[in-house]
């Protein structure tokens, strides 16, 4: 029996939906996901097993024009990523086609394409007519020389399989990496940080998502089998601080609800979540909560 091991990092814009399809390819919610742009923030790894092959997918920051010192970190997590990968995914929207972002990371491929070989997936093909796939594969394809071409749609999963199948031929010959029934390899805290984080994103408006951080500060194992989990949600003004709370603490009591609900499934077992909401201006220059989100704090220079 020969098996196969290897990694393949799901690059992109943001909003392209590499965290839809890791977790698709995984089987398990492991990734957070919003209609958001930027909402992931580090590598995330989930592992999948297709026949011998062990495919250690790789979901990353969307690449965009980074401004402040946590976009160039996240920027930075994301090329590094394809940059360690022996396969690179690049996710493109079917019905945004070959907008300027997609430009400059086309042009960006040519510094990673040594070495691995880069496939193309056209995401969301539910959205648009079929026509505009074979010119936009056609386009595509023109300016890089992909490996293949695959059209998927990550959320429903049309293509999924074939584009796993594939992935796992092109990985090399060697032992696998995890244990066969791991899907994952985020610390627990992180993952229930994150899972904060999402219901946060979906609930705050406009640049407030942006301006946050989701930090697991305790977590006890009771008794009765069930767990506490303090987070401190981490915002830049008083202002925020109020917004997150909601009236009379609505919003926040909603997020709380919500996360809980999810973490509890995830865990299976009784969770109780206690979130603190704590105001610190400069959280963005602090080299400790790039390394509690899975950054490196340099790469933000
Ligand atoms: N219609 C449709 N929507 C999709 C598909 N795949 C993902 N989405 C949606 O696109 C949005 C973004 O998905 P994500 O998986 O968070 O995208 P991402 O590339 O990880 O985004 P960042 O983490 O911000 O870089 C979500 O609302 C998804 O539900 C698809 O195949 N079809
Ligand atoms: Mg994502």
């Amino acid at each position: 029996m020969t098996t196969r091991a290897g990694f393949v990092a799901l690059i992109g814009e943001p909003n392209a939906g590499k965290s839809t399809l890791l977790n698709r390819m995984v089987g398990a919610k492991v990734s957070i996901v919003t209609h958001k742009v930027q909402t992931t923030r580090a590598r995330i790894r989930g592992v999948a097993m297709e026949g011998e092959s062990q495919i250690v997918f790789v979901d990353t920051p969307g690449l965009f024009q980074p401004r402040r010192r946590l976009d160039r970190a996240m920027v930075a997590a994301a090329w590094g990523g394809a940059a360690d990968a022996d396969v690179v995914v690049l996710m493109v929207e079917a019905h945004r086609g070959i907008t300027e972002g997609v430009e400059r990371i086309l042009e960006g491929l040519e510094n990673i394409g040594e070495g691995r070989k880069i496939a193309l997936a056209i995401n969301k093909i539910d959205r648009v007519q079929s026509e505009v796939l074979l010119g936009l594969t056609k386009d595509l394809n023109e300016r890089y020389a992909f490996a293949d071409t695959f059209m998927i749609s990550a959320e429903k999963g049309y293509g999924v399989d074939h584009l796993r199948g594939w992935l796992a031929e092109q990985l090399p010959e060697g032992p696998w990496l995890y244990p066969e029934d791991q899907i994952a390899d985020l610390p627990m805290r992180m993952i229930a940080a994150e899972m904060t984080r999402e219901k946060l994103t979906l609930r705050l408006h406009q640049e407030l998502p942006y301006q946050l951080t989701v930090e697991t500060e305790n977590w006890e194992e009771r008794k009765d089998g069930s767990a506490k989990i303090d987070q401190l949600i981490y915002v830049m003004r008083d202002g925020h601080k109020g917004i997150v709370l909601g009236k009379r603490g609505e919003t926040i009591k909603a997020v709380s609800q919500a996360a809980r609900a999810e973490l509890e499934e995830f865990l299976d077992r009784k969770v109780h979540l206690f979130l603190q909401v704590k105001v610190r201006p400069n959280w963005l220059e602090e080299s400790e909560r790039y390394s509690e989100m899975g950054l490196d704090f340099k790469d933000g220079n």
